[in-house]
């Protein structure tokens, strides 16, 4: 008997901010069944796909979903029963077609997203594989170096941090969870010091610690006293930066702390950062629509740090390319709902990958818990991760995810840390 989709149904959840979205689950013929849920950012790019709500100031603050999932249940279900689950790219094709916009924004990206991960999963399933090995096959073996947000400010926190993310990046070590194992030990001795400081160890949306520090150099500064008191160097853990710098562009300048920089200014600024920190990566220096500035600041940081697209690309091929044949950034984030299904962030990574861009997949600041992305990361070889603290369980899930894959590969599972960044 053929394995096809028998049932698909969605409904409204909540996500880790007390903001509806969208759950849905797909059975097979077989009875097997798997669901998904979608998460939701804060610092939206200008072109993401369309996350549709129901708009209703009378209803949950104007964020109820029941639009999206009317759409699973009346529209997408009954074009996608009796399909095959495992023809990935037809099934978001059919949803595509379907939808008819650039952005998703008839079905809205969070009702598609929700099916086309959980289609995928049942499909692993109905193999009898772990995700990650439906992704991948055998290839499937490297786990990815986690950009850990333990610091965090922006929209994130209600803090007066201009920059939204502060992470760690233990690089330096033999396995997976090594890394968990030091960057835990960093984030315990940070609240340590934290404390000690009469500040607040209070956490922002993606679980890293929110305090009132006075600017970003001053963050920089006690997260290197972390590293280092707890007992690691710059050999083993090093600092990654979201700047998010689109939240704070306006009119051609960058406002932050009193601050109002031209685009130059804010070039010098990060130059010097990376001058008097050990950083290795920065996402989002500078704003979506500062394209020639991204040009400059690549010229200048190729080769030395890892340069991010995240509002500049929002996981969209088309964007990519432009980006690859302008040479702006080097890196990308990738983000399934930015686009809106599975197939679609696969075309981009494999552009990004033929193009050396290196990929970082990415949670989004509201998530739910789902723990896809850790499958993957490591199902699509992607080098890196992003998916928050260690504190707050949706954050914690895709590290623990992880932990439990490296325990399935056993022998076979690698880390490449420091290899990626010779
Ligand atoms: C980002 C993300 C995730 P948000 O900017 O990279 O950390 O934040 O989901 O709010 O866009
Ligand atoms: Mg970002």
């Amino acid at each position: 008997m053929a394995i096809l989709i028998k049932d698909i149904k969605a409904w409204q959840i909540i996500d880790s901010r007390a903001v509806p979205t969208v759950c849905a689950r797909v059975e097979l013929n077989n009875g097997i069944s798997a669901i998904q849920s979608v998460p939701s950012g804060a610092s939206v790019g200008i072109n993401e796909a369309l996350e549709l709500r129901d708009n209703n100031p009378d209803f949950l603050f104007s964020k109820s979903v029941l639009r999206a999932v009317d759409n699973v249940n009346k529209i997408i279900a009954p074009m996608l029963v009796n399909q095959s689950p495992f023809n990935q790219f037809e099934i978001d094709n059919i949803m595509l077609e379907k939808d008819n916009t650039p952005n998703l924004s008839n079905l809205g990206a969070n009702a598609v997203l929700a099916v086309s991960l959980a289609v995928c999963q049942a499909a692993s399933k109905a193999r009898g594989l772990e995700l990650f090995q439906y992704l991948g096959g055998i290839y499937a073996q490297t786990l990815p170096v986690p950009f850990i947000n333990i610091l965090n400010g922006g929209v994130h926190a209600n803090n007066k941090l201009d920059f939204q993310e502060f992470m760690i990046v233990p690089y330096g070590v033999e396995n997976f969870s090594e890394a968990m194992r030091i960057s835990l030990e960093v984030f315990n001795t940070l609240k340590n010091i934290l404390k000690k400081k009469n500040l607040s160890t209070n956490v922002g949306d993606e679980g890293g610690f929110a305090p009132e520090f006075k600017n970003n150099k001053e963050a920089l500064e006690v997260l290197l006293d972390a590293i280092f008191e707890a007992g690691y160097s710059t050999d083993n853990i090093k600092i990654a930066l979201d700047v998010a710098a689109s939240e704070f562009y306006k009119d051609g300048k960058y406002n932050f702390e009193k601050k109002s920089l031209s685009s130059e200014e804010m070039i010098d600024y990060l130059i010097n950062l990376c001058e008097d920190y050990p950083i290795i990566s920065i996402e989002d220096g500078l704003a979506q629509d500062d394209f020639l500035s991204w040009i400059k600041l690549t010229q200048i940081l190729n080769k030395k740090v890892m340069l991010v697209g995240d509002d500049l690309f929002t996981t969209n091929p088309v964007l990519l390319k432009n980006g690859i044949e302008n040479n702006a950034a080097n890196s990308i984030l990738i983000k399934l709902n930015q686009i809106g299904t599975l197939s679609q962030t696969l075309q981009c990574v494999d552009l990004a990958k033929r193009n050396n861009y290196r990929t970082i997949i990415s949670h989004r600041s509201g998530e739910t818990e789902s723990t896809f992305i850790s499958d993957l990361s490591v199902g699509i070889n992607s080098g890196f991760i992003k998916t928050g603290s260690l504190s707050r369980s949706e954050r914690t899930m895709k590290y623990n995810r992880l932990l439990y894959i490296e325990n399935v590969l056993g022998s076979a599972a690698k880390y490449l840390g420091m290899e990626y960044f010779k």
